[in-house]
């Protein structure tokens, strides 16, 4: 890693270099070692001579007015600033993740909304553009990330950039009846629509967006789902992110040697597993994911003593309240479970909440008889094809996949479950662990091409296609 900003030649009409920004940027060597999802996601537009602006984990007295820069190995420019600890708390813990999380999973009733938390908001959205704008070029493509940064694009262009913005929501988008219990609804809708290209991860996501353009906005979407707003045109895309699949099989196949996996096999002895892997989040679904498991050992009592349930939930959001309340209630239920149905030499469920590597997990995925992925709303749900890439396809497992997640769109050969029906979760668990291996390998075998085609790889590609304003790849 060195210091000092590349300025790259000047290039012809978009083909700019590629200005990735997200609320979090993983440093040059946290990236390739431990990091997850956006920041594997992303690993194919990140590449040299391409920028990864956002925020250095680090929380001030005051917010960064000027960007440090780094260098990675790879020709990958890493410019980050630090945010001041009281506007982090207002911006982080009680606007994105107090309000606009919640709203964005369908949980109005966990929604917290105060002006200064708002204010808060627009304020760290406005300092990210003020640090990102000297450090721009004429032709760079600006592609900025989720739910933390809704206002940026409009920001940015107050500021007088006038480069291609494409923005891609992570997380689900609401129709205009929920969208509106948001004070700024309006607002955010406007800010939005500063930019070239919007992108969601499923149609479902894209109509209830268009339908905000029409409601909130007052604009009615034209032909190719293009809408215009304040003299610009804007197109809005559905691009589903995916995984590096034949990284993330190679990983597992690896992994299966690893202390972790061999610690796991003997402790299961020739018992099922069925596996959840989530960070720990409300939109996730776990405490109607226990009581499902709770009723299969009811319900069906031949898999009592044959099948463990390892739950991995990794802490997160923990300074917001209602994330300490869903602790304690998975907690209750965990020990319910166990002390209903444990006996001397057997606990049907383990639930753990600290860091396991990503390599171990990787190892799991591929020795569990069951992925169980159930969250009660999800943008996409990587996990479920982490699952799937991570299968033996000579014996591989079998996903049970809520039809809430986003990816249940395109893995329709998953057994798919409405996860608020505890006795409906049961029964698709039952009917994994009963399952013949030609079916498995069936509907495996499906599931895996779908996985190989929409890859993080695609989805960059394709977004970046849009972008650039050009035809699809
Ligand atoms: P997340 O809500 O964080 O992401 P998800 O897609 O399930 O959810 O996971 C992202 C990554 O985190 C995966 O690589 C997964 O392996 C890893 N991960 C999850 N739990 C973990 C744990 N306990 N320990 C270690 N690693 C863990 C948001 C949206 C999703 C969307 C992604 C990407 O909420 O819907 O799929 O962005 O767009």
């Amino acid at each position: 890693m060195g210091a000092g900003i590349s300025r790259p030649q000047a290039r012809a009409p978009g083909t700019g270099r590629v200005v990735i920004v997200s609320n979090r940027v993983p440093s040059p060597n946290e990236k390739a070692a431990t990091a997850g999802g956006l920041a594997v996601a992303l690993a194919d537009a990140a590449t040299s001579g391409s920028m990864w602006f956002g925020w250095s984990g680090r929380r001030a007295e005051e917010t960064s007015a000027e960007a440090s820069i780094a260098l990675s190995d790879e020709g990958v420019t890493y410019a980050t600033i630090d945010i001041a600890e009281r506007d982090y708390q207002k911006f982080y813990n009680g606007f994105a993740n107090g309000a606009l999380w919640p709203l964005l999973h369908y949980r109005t009733g966990l929604l917290r909304f105060n002006r200064p938390d708002y204010e808060a908001y627009r304020l760290v959205n406005r300092a990210f553009a003020h640090a990102l704008l000297p450090l721009l070029e004429p032709d760079d493509l600006i592609w900025v990330h989720d739910y933390q940064l809704m206002t940026l694009a409009a920001e940015l262009r107050a500021l007088g950039v006038e480069n291609r913005i494409g923005f891609f929501l992570h997380v689900p988008f609401v129709p205009p009846s929920l969208l509106q219990v948001l004070p700024p609804a309006a607002e955010i809708m406007a800010a939005l629509s500063a930019c070239d290209v919007i992108g969601f991860q499923t149609v479902g996501d894209v109509k209830a967006f268009l339908e905000n353009v029409s409601e909130t906005l007052g604009v009615e979407p034209g032909r190719d789902n293009r809408y215009s707003y304040a003299s610009r045109e804007i197109r809005v895309v559905h691009t589903p992110i995916g995984i590096d699949a034949k990284k993330f099989a190679k990983l597992a196949e690896r992994a299966e040697l690893t202390p972790e996996a061999a610690r796991l096999h003997e402790s299961l002895g020739d018992r099922a597993l069925v596996l959840g892997v989530d960070r720990l989040d409300y939109s996730k679904g776990l405490p109607q994911r226990f009581d499902a498991f709770g009723r299969l050992l009811y319900a069906y009592p031949q898999h009592r003593r044959c099948v463990n349930f390892l739950q991995i939930a990794a802490r997160s959001r923990q300074e917001v309240g209602s994330y300490q309340t869903l602790r304690r209630e998975l907690d209750r239920r965990a020990g319910d479970i166990n002390g209903e149905f444990s006996d001397f030499d057997w606990v049907p469920l383990r639930y753990m909440t600290h860091p396991v590597k990503r390599n171990a997990i990787a190892g799991f995925y591929r020795r569990a008889n069951i992925g169980l992925v159930t969250p009660l709303r999800d943008g996409m749900n990587l996990v479920a094809k982490e699952y799937v890439a991570a299968q033996d396809k000579e014996n591989p497992g079998v996903l049970v996949l809520s039809k809430f997640a986003g990816a249940a769109d395109e893995l329709t050969e998953a057994l798919i479950v409405n996860p608020f029906d505890a006795d409906e979760v049961a029964a698709a668990m039952h009917q994994a662990l009963v399952m013949s291996l030609e079916e498995r390998q069936e509907r495996h075998a499906a599931l895996h091409t779908k996985v190989w085609t929409t890859t993080a790889q695609r989805f960059c590609e394709v977004f970046l296609a849009h972008l650039r304003g050009g035809a699809l790849i």
